[in-house]
């Protein structure tokens, strides 16, 4: 069967504010799944709290919508007992790089085999806009009258040094370039972080989409090569007249899932108990009710 668009479309229009990044990224995610050739039914969401964690709602997808912060360790949860799901996690700055960069860390360095975008718009959106751990220095906001006094957290540079197999930024006004990348992302085999830069037009003044377009390149067509970790995480650490987007990073190891060996027979949710006699199966759930 082949997979298209419609496969993905969803009668729940977005409440997002017109012109908002999240679009952009909806759109990508719905092409990047259609490129890969991946059904709805083969595909779950995992999202926190935030503007952008609504996406779910709009496309014809499992979803599953969390605390705040903590989609990945659901992820991760999800992976074991049902490693023949595709997971992608889609989640905000705040999100990821607040409550969650416990999680996010460790999703890296386990090598886990899912996607991680985040939607870095660089501002809690949906509180109405207060700084974020991605805020640039000086940022100025509700929160941050004086300018934000803290250094920015860098998803990709963290990423990296976390052992990240496949590091990538993306930005939201580009959603070809974007699809591409979440659909290398969603192939590769492990650990898949995409930054995306994602405009917030109503709380975000600054880092609008003039201000990225004038800013970003292309790493592929600067003659970056991304099997080189130690040129990755310099590029990683340019950020300001020119802030590289695409492939930082790509590597094979073994996935954390690969090596569960309970995991090997297939997956656990689509196992029959047959070693078990009805008793033990009714002892066993007795135990946990
Ligand atoms: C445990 C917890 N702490 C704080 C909040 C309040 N809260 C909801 S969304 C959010 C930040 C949203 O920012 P971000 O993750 O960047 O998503 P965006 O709205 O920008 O898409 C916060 C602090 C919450 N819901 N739960
Ligand atoms: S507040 Fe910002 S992030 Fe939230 S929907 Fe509006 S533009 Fe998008
Ligand atoms: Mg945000």
């Amino acid at each position: 069967m082949t997979v298209t668009l419609k496969d993905y479309a969803s009668p729940v229009k977005p409440t997002w504010c017109p012109g908002c990044g999240d679009y952009g990224i909806l759109a990508a995610i719905r092409q990047a799944l259609v490129q890969v050739g991946l059904a709805p039914h083969e595909v779950l969401i995992v999202t926190g709290i935030g503007c952008g964690s609504k996406l779910p709602d709009y496309m014809h997808v499992n979803g599953f919508m969390t605390l705040h912060g903590r989609p990945l360790p659901i992820a991760t949860g999800i992976r074991l007992a049902n490693h023949g799901l595709k997971v992608l996690v889609v989640h905000g700055d705040g999100d990821s790089m607040g409550l969650g960069m416990g999680h996010f860390i460790h999703a890296a360095r386990r090598n886990l085999d899912l996607v991680d975008l985040i939607q870095n718009n660089q501002i809690y959106g949906l509180t109405k806009g207060q700084y974020s751990p991605t805020s640039d220095p000086g940022f100025i906001t509700s929160t941050s009258p004086e300018g934000a006094l803290e250094g920015a957290a860098n998803p990709v540079a963290l990423a990296l040094a976390a052992g990240a197999t496949f590091v990538a930024r993306g930005f939201a006004g580009d959603t070809k370039g974007l699809a591409d990348l979440v659909a290398r992302a969603i192939e590769h085999r492990g650990y898949a972080l995409v930054d995306v830069l994602q405009p917030c037009v109503t709380f975000n003044r600054k880092n609008t989409y003039d201000w990225y377009r004038e800013r970003v390149y292309n790493l592929a067509e600067s003659g970056h090569d991304p099997r080189d970790r130690l040129a990755a995480y310099q590029k990683a650490l340019e950020w300001g007249d020119r802030i590289p987007l695409g492939v930082f990073y790509q590597t094979e190891r073994p996935t954390y899932e690969e090596q569960v060996v309970a995991l090997k027979e297939g997956p656990l949710a689509l196992r029959t108990l047959t070693k078990l006699s009805l008793q033990e199966v009714e002892q066993l759930r007795s135990e946990f009710m």
